[in-house]
C-alpha cells in the first residue's frame, strides 16, 4: 500500500528534454511543480511561458501552466512532497556513467527534507544508481531512514523515462512506465504519483530491474540497428540495394529489420548500452559489438564522400540534416553533425553547405572554420556537386528529385530510391 503522505508539490531537478515535459504535464495534472535548473537563462524562458528547444506541443501546456500559476522555475531547489531528478547521465572516456549531475542533485535535495517525502530518480542510470543517489541524501542527513512507515522515512524510487524525441508530450502520458522502489511502499508512493497524469500501466518491481529494464529496451533496438548497418556495409560491397534487401526480407512474417543509416545517435541509444557493457564487461559481447558496428557507421560514410570528392577540384558538398534523426534540432550525438564537422576539416580543397531546417546557425563545432555555411535547400543543392543525404526531415522527403539528376547522391537514409 502507498504510505499516507502528501504529493502535492513536486519539485523536478533538471529541465531539460524530460524534465520539463514531465514538469508540464504533472502541472497540468493539477500538482504544484516548481523546476529546477542550473542554467539562468532555461529558468527565464520557462517563466516566461516559453520552450527553451523544440517540442511538439510542450510550449502550449508549459505557456498554460505558468499562467495559471501551477508551473514555475528556479535555481534553487525548494522544499516539496516529491523530487524528480532528471539531469543527464553522460559517460566518461571509458565508457562509466558519470553520476555526479545526480550526486549533484542529491545534495541540493538533501538540506530540504523534513521525512516523508518521495525522491525519484528519472535519468537513465546503470545498475545501482538509485541507491547511490539514496546513500548521498542519507549521507547528509543520517537521521533519515529508507526503511518505510516511520517518522523519518524517505521513499527513494527509479521511474525510467522512455518517451521518443518528437512525441514526448503525447508518449509522457500513454506509455507504460516502469517504477522501480528501493522498498515497496517506495515504489507504490510513486506509482501514486504518475498515476496523476499517465494513463499508461505503471509496473512496479525494485530499482536496480527498473534501471536494467531502461538500458534493455535501449540496446535491444542499438542491436538491431547495427543488424541493419552491418547489412547496409555488406551489401554495398556486394552490389546490392539494402533498402530493397530489407524490404523484401521483411515479408518474412517472423522478420522485421531496422532501417540503415549513418551511425546512431542522441544521448540515449548511443549511450545506455554502454551502460551494460561497464556493469559487466566480461559477459556483454553482443551489447558491445552492435554499439561499435553503429560507430563505425560515420566514418565509412566520411570515406565514400571524400572519394568522390578527390575527383574534383573544388568539391561542393551539400550535408542534408545534422540533427540526430528526423524532424527535430537535437543535434546530441548525432553521427551526421559529426560527419559534416569531419567533411569541413578533410575536405580542405572544398565547400560544405550544411542544411538543416530545424536551426537558426550553426552549433560551436563549426565555429571558425572558412569552408562551411548554413545554407538553405534549394540554395544548398543547386550549388552542390556531392549531395549527402543523413537525416530524413520531412522537407527532404518531398524535395524535387529531377534536381538531383546531374548530382553526385550519397543517400544514407535510402529516401530518394
Ligand atoms: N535509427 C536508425 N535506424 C532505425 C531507427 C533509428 O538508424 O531503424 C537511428 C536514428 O536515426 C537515431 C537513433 O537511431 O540516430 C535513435 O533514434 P530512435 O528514434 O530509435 O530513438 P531515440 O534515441 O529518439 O529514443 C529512444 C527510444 N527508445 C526506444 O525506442 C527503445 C525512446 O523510447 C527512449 O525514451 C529514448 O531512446 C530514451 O530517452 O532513452
Amino acid at each position: 500500500m502507498s504510505p499516507n503522505v502528501p504529493l502535492d508539490t513536486v519539485a523536478v531537478i533538471g529541465l531539460g528534454y524530460i524534465g520539463l515535459p514531465t514538469a508540464a504535464v504533472l502541472a497540468q495534472a493539477g500538482k504544484t511543480v516548481i523546476g529546477v535548473d542550473v542554467k539562468q537563462s532555461n529558468v527565464d524562458a520557462i517563466n516566461a511561458g516559453t520552450v527553451p528547444f523544440v517540442e511538439e506541443g510542450l510550449e502550449t501546456v508549459v505557456a498554460g501552466c505558468v499562467a495559471q500559476g501551477k508551473l514555475s522555475a528556479q535555481i534553487e531547489t525548494p522544499e516539496a512532497d516529491a523530487y524528480i531528478v532528471s539531469v543527464p547521465t553522460p559517460f566518461k572516456g571509458d565508457h562509466d556513467a558519470d553520476l555526479s549531475y545526480i550526486e549533484a542533485a542529491a545534495k541540493g535535495i538533501a538540506p530540504k527534507l523534513s521525512g516523508g517525502e518521495l525522491v525519484v530518480l528519472e535519468s537513465t542510470s546503470p545498475p545501482g544508481a538509485t541507491e547511490f543517489m539514496a546513500d548521498v541524501i542519507l549521507g547528509i542527513r543520517p537521521e533519515f531512514t529508507k526503511e518505510p512507515n516511520l517518522p523519518n522515512s524517505l521513499y527513494f524510487s527509479h521511474a525510467p523515462e522512455r518517451v521518443l524525441p518528437g512525441r514526448i508530450m503525447i508518449e509522457m502520458v500513454e506509455n507504460d512506465r516502469i517504477i522501480g522502489g528501493l522498498s515497496d511502499e517506495a515504489g507504490e508512493l510513486n506509482r501514486a504519483l504518475y498515476a496523476s497524469f499517465c494513463s499508461g500501466e505503471l509496473l512496479v518491481t525494485d530499482a536496480r530491474t527498473a534501471e536494467m529494464a531502461k538500458l534493455t529496451e535501449n540496446a535491444f533496438r542499438d542491436v538491431n540497428i547495427a543488424f541493419a548497418n552491418e547489412l547496409s556495409i555488406i551489401s554495398e560491397r556486394q552490389g546490392i540495394d539494402v533498402w530493397e534487401l530489407i524490404e523484401l526480407a521483411n515479408h518474412h512474417p517472423r522478420v522485421n529489420i531496422l532501417q540503415p543509416g549513418p551511425g546512431v545517435g542522441g544521448h540515449c541509444i548511443a549511450v545506455d548500452p554502454w551502460f551494460i557493457v561497464s556493469a559487466d564487461r566480461e559477459y556483454s559481447n553482443l551489447i558491445r559489438t552492435a554499439r561499435e558496428v553503429n560507430d563505425s557507421k560515420p566514418e565509412l560514410v566520411l570515406e565514400k564522400v571524400l572519394e568522390k570528392a578527390d575527383k574534383l577540384k573544388s568539391p561542393v558538398v551539400a550535408a542534408l540534416g545534422i540533427a540526430f534523426k528526423a524532424n527535430i534540432d537535437d543535434l546530441r550525438e548525432s553521427p551526421s553533425k559529426d560527419i559534416a564537422v569531419a567533411l569541413t576539416d578533410r575536405l580542405d580543397h572544398g565547400t560544405v553547405l550544411v542544411v538543416e531546417p530545424n536551426i537558426e546557425e550553426l552549433p560551436k563545432e563549426f565555429a571558425g572554420k572558412s569552408n562551411v555555411e548554413l545554407a538553405e535547400l534549394e540554395d544548398a543543392v543547386e550549388r552542390a556537386d556531392i549531395v549527402l543525404l543523413m537525416v530524413d526531415h520531412d522537407p527532404f522527403k518531398t524535395f524535387d528529385r529531377e534536381k538531383l539528376q546531374e548530382k553526385v547522391v550519397i543517400d544514407t537514409k535510402g529516401l530518394w530510391r
